[in-house]
């Protein structure tokens, strides 16, 4: 197992859900962390709680993954002392709406596509030239168990969950002379803000998402991270597909009193 005693982790969408449950993890392993995401008030309340909690340096970095230019600035202006990023959690992410594509939202499709496929690539762009140059490194992505299935309106998010399939595989292959590692977790129904970005901000319609079963916690994802980030380093783990207990594919879900 590697120690993450001073290792440099960046998770992009720290602000909630995952990704703040990853930041948490690795702060009590002894990370030090870069944290992105557009809400910079909960990154710093989330940044001064880990400092308070564990003594976690981090960094903070306001950004929306989908700008281009901005995810270029912002890496060409990372402080000296934060550069040698360890291990990228590549976890900003969203799905717009829920509708059958006749009637979907051309502008839902656009953010998720410039979110969870464009963003994702900016960011790991920008991060893998030194992981490469250093020959040292885990990329860790967050798709999703609809990046392998696909559910009745659910398409275009599906969609842009086969392609971080697609992009973390090629990834894997594009690295493969290369000591750095490419990992993908993808979990089925995880209870954080999801699906109220989702119904945008509809919480009694977010809420049935869960209703009669136990989900995920964002916590037992963020332990999955963690254990890909903390392998020996001869040791790639390419993915994991976790699923609640009562959840046996995207389209069968049982839940009790229904
Ligand atoms: P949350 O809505 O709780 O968190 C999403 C995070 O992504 C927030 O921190 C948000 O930060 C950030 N984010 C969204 N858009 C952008 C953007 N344009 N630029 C920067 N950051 C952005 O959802 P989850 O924690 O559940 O989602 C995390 C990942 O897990 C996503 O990739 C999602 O697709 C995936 N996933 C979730 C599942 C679930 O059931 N919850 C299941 C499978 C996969 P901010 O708004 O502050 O920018
Ligand atoms: C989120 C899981 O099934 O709502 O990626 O698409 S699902």
């Amino acid at each position: 197992m590697i120690s993450l005693k001073d290792k440099i982790i960046l998770i992009t969408g720290a602000s909630s859900g995952i990704g703040r449950a990853c930041a948490e993890a690795f702060a009590h392993a002894g990370a030090k962390l870069v944290l992105m995401a557009r809400r910079r008030e909960r990154l710093q309340e989330l940044s001064a709680s880990l400092k308070e909690k564990h003594g976690t340096a981090s960094y903070i970095v306001q950004l929306d993954v989908r700008d281009r230019k901005a995810v270029q600035q912002v890496f060409n202006k990372l402080p000296d002392e934060w550069q040698n990023v360890d291990v990228l959690v590549n976890n900003a992410g969203l799905s717009r709406g829920l509708d059958k594509l006749q009637d979907g939202s051309i502008d839902d499709w656009e953010e998720m596509v410039d979110t969870n496929i464009k963003g994702l690539l900016y960011v790991t762009r920008a991060v893998l030239p030194g992981m490469v140059a250093r020959d040292s490194g885990t990329v860790v992505n967050l798709g999703s168990i609809a990046g392998h299935e696909v559910y009745p309106k659910g398409n275009v998010y599906a969609a842009t969950k086969h392609a971080v399939d697609a992009i973390t595989r090629g990834l894997r292959l594009d690295l493969v002379e290369t000591s750095v590692r490419v990992c993908t977790i993808d979990p089925g129904l995880v209870e954080t803000e999801f699906s109220e970005v989702r119904f945008r901000g509809d919480k009694e319609r977010a809420k049935k998402t869960y209703l009669g079963l136990k989900p995920l916690q964002p916590e037992d994802i963020a332990d999955a991270v963690l254990y890909c980030a903390t392998r020996p380093p001869h040791v790639q783990i390419s993915g994991m597909i976790m699923l609640p207990v009562h959840q046996g594919s995207t389209m069968l879900v049982h839940r009790k009193n229904s």
